[in-house]
């Protein structure tokens, strides 16, 4: 399994670094499609972006099968994403992942660099609204790398670790880091004074966190729904269309419980949680 790969000696998990790494250029109707899954966070931040931004009709988009088997992720008419990865670069030998952006002019994958691509679309596609403003990107970028190693990617320490100390610090990261959001969203709608680029990437982590990161990854010292701050918050974003449109619990559930048979193998889907996204957020009245 090519996961085995990112697996350190000391049994930590170490991500695969992103191999596409070529800028998005201006945009140009047609010529570029965004390979994505409802079920992956990485990518679920990119289609918040593009309809928050009116980017429907400059970006198509391809929602691959949220089960994917040995050969990877499939898209729909039979062809696998490893297919485009190949095309671009024969050698290639790492995980054929989404979010991805394919040139149909060039046939090459631009990019798979996942962090840029949200920025690229919101400094060159279209900065209305501004997810990315000019006088708080040092800011911005702070708060991202904090959620990033705190957070996103901890989950994923915390749930492929294959030693109990890896997998323990990597909890306890997780939720000092769950603690300071609470702190900081206890006085505020976003973590800055509008809606920015960390909010999307804090929000796909969380509408992930008890469905599935809870128990499949074991982050389970407590559950988005018992931080009311930040439970509060996650429905906020939920409310927007651009968030709600674009997440999908049964391709998370699915998605995760049934592929990753090293964490799973009965493959069993948990029935649970209740959880009521639509609860109104009553914390933030006017
Ligand atoms: N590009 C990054 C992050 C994107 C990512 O991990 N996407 C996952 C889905 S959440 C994926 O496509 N995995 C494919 C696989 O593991 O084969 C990476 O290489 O780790």
């Amino acid at each position: 399994m090519k996961l085995a790969r990112e697996i350190a000696g000391d049994g930590r998990f170490v991500r695969q670094p992103n191999r596409f790494t070529d800028r998005l250029g201006p945009p140009e109707p047609g010529r570029y499609r965004l390979y994505a899954s409802y079920a992956c966070p990485w990518a679920q931040r990119v289609l918040i972006v593009r309809k928050l931004l009116g980017l429907e009709d400059l970006l198509d988009v391809t929602i691959v099968d949220p089960i994917r088997d040995e050969k990877g992720w499939r898209v729909p008419g039979g062809e696998y994403l490893s297919e485009l990865y190949l095309a671009t670069d024969p050698e290639y030998a790492g995980r054929y992942t989404v979010p991805c952006v394919w040139d149909t002019v060039d046939k090459r994958i631009v990019t798979n660099d996942f962090p840029q691509i949200t920025l690229d679309l919101e400094m060159t596609w279209s900065t209305s609204p501004d997810l990315y403003p000019q006088h708080l990107r040092a800011d911005i970028d702070a708060m991202n790398d904090r959620l990033y190693h705190g957070l996103n990617n901890a989950v994923y320490e915390a749930g492929f670790a294959r030693d109990q100390g890896a997998y323990e610090e990597a909890v306890s990261r997780v939720f000092a880091t769950l603690d300071f959001l609470e702190a900081r969203l206890a006085g505020s709608a976003y973590l800055f004074d509008t809606l920015t680029e960390s909010d999307v990437r804090l929000y796909t982590t969380l509408a992930r966190f008890d469905a599935v990161y809870y128990g499949h990854f074991k982050c389970s010292i407590r559950r988005l729904s018992d931080y009311p701050a930040l439970w509060a918050y996650a429905r906020r974003l939920y409310a927007i269309p651009a968030f709600a449109e674009t997440t999908d619990f049964d391709h998370i559930k699915r998605h995760y419980y049934v592929t990753q048979t090293n964490i799973n193998p009965s493959q069993i889907v948990p029935v649970g949680p209740l959880l009521d996204w639509n609860e109104p957020d009553l914390s933030r009245r006017p």
